[in-house]
């Protein structure tokens, strides 16, 4: 049964671009049919909330609850929700789709039309906010999940069961980097034997170097400003590291490839990068663009170069079933086969969410994850020294 009466919580609010984010106590309505409340154990912080907050989105995404990655334990669900209870360990899916539209109908759930519309408005799946400041203002749902918040409300579909086996602090990774990533090398049709280049390892990065060594890629390049990162995508299963600093990253990715990659991964969000994905391509090659670009970008290709059969495509949200997707990833999880902590650079707390976007966008450091409920999360926030 629904829980009748609204909660107040803390959250992080977006309140307008170019100002802090910051904790605030926030209402949150209870949930409605085919909608579900998660105690929320932990959340990454993902470059796409630092897009939502430098306003690179486009207008009108704010005063919202940030946060789209999370897990947590679900509280109670309402009407008609099958498959869900209390105590279930959940992961968020920021596109929880209709299964009516055109998209899903014809086997694309993660480009849902309703969710997509619903999500840039930054209401639930009917349209409607379950969230408001003290002073009564509506507040925007961060990509339908909200979970920089001790709470939150979701659609039933967007919140997928996970085993409890899997600490809650790791299980948070899996609804955005780790879906993303491994989801982007399944679209590319990544083979055994396959070169792949791999531009930007940050937390989406590093996923998809994995998703690369798990499907069999011998050479596996990784490109990244920072060395802290290419020693991680090392680790993760890249086979060469690019420092790119000044050095003609091309020359050198294509150097090491014998001629050009299979497949590369842009997964920054810049038009120079897409480009170098692409100019790092063999013929017959596939660059897939994983990054979200600030709106208004254009990026410039050689239209010779289609000659030679590369292809240039994106791939959202691993373009995939995500709730198909998550049980796969799982078993790799729980086999240990996929390490799902090691990107981890730190544990911090709701108030510290404006130091790690700022760690994001000077390039420090690789995914922070926040610890809301320590005990739940299985995870203790790091105290600063
Ligand atoms: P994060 O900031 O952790 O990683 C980006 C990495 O790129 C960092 O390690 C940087 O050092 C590195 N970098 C920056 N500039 C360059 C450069 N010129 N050359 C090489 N490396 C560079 O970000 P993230 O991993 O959280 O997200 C990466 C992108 O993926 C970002 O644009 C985000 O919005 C996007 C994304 C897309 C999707 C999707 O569904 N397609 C889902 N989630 C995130
Ligand atoms: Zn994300």
């Amino acid at each position: 049964m629904a829980r009748r009466a609204a909660i107040e919580i803390d959250a992080v609010v977006l309140r307008r671009p170019g100002r802090p984010v910051g904790v605030e106590r926030v209402r949150l309505d209870p949930p409605r049919a085919d909608e579900v409340l998660v105690r929320v154990a932990a959340a990454g912080v993902c470059r796409s909330d630092l897009h939502l907050v430098d306003g690179q989105l486009g207008e009108g995404r704010w005063p919202m609850v940030l946060g789209h990655e999370g897990a947590g334990v679900v509280e109670a669900v309402g009407e008609h929700v099958d498959g869900l209870s209390a105590g279930d360990h959940v992961a968020f899916c920021f596109v929880p789709s209709c299964g009516a539209c055109r998209p899903c109908r014809s086997g694309r759930p993660t480009l849902c039309e309703t969710a997509a519309r619903n999500s840039a408005a930054g209401m639930l799946m009917d349209g409607t906010s379950r969230l408001r400041a003290r002073d009564g203002m509506l507040l925007q749902h961060g990509l339908m999940v909200a979970c920089f918040a001790e709470y939150v409300v979701v659609p039933a579909g967007g919140a997928v069961r996970v085993p409890p086996s899997i600490p809650l602090w790791e299980a948070a990774l899996l609804g955005c980097g780790v879906v993303t990533g491994i989801g982007a090398v399944n679209r590319a049709g990544v083979r055994v034997g396959d070169s792949v280049c791999v531009v930007g390892c940050g937390g989406v990065g590093l996923q998809v170097i994995a998703g690369a060594r798990l499907a069999g890629a011998t050479t596996i390049v990784a490109v990244d400003r920072t060395v802290e990162k290419l020693e991680l995508a090392r680790r993760r299963g890249a086979t060469d590291a690019v420092i790119a600093a000044e050095r003609d990253v091309v020359e050198e990715v294509r150097a090491i490839a014998d001629g050009g990659v299979d497949h590369a991964f842009e997964v920054v969000g810049s038009a120079v990068t897409i480009r170098q994905a692409w100019d790092v391509l063999r013929p017959g090659g596939t660059a897939t663009v994983v990054g979200v670009t600030p709106k208004g970008v254009d990026v410039v290709l050689p239209a010779i170069d289609f000659l030679s059969e590369r292809t240039i495509t994106g791939s959202y949200y691993g373009s995939t079933d995500v709730r198909v997707a998550l049980d796969q990833i799982v078993q790799l999880v729980v086999s240990g086969r996929l390490e799902l902590g090691e990107v981890v650079s730190d544990l911090i707390g709701l108030d510290d969410v404006e130091a790690a976007l700022e760690r994001l966008r000077s390039g420090e450091g690789a995914r922070s994850v926040i610890v809301i409920d320590e005990g739940l999360a299985r995870a203790r926030r790091a105290v600063e020294p």
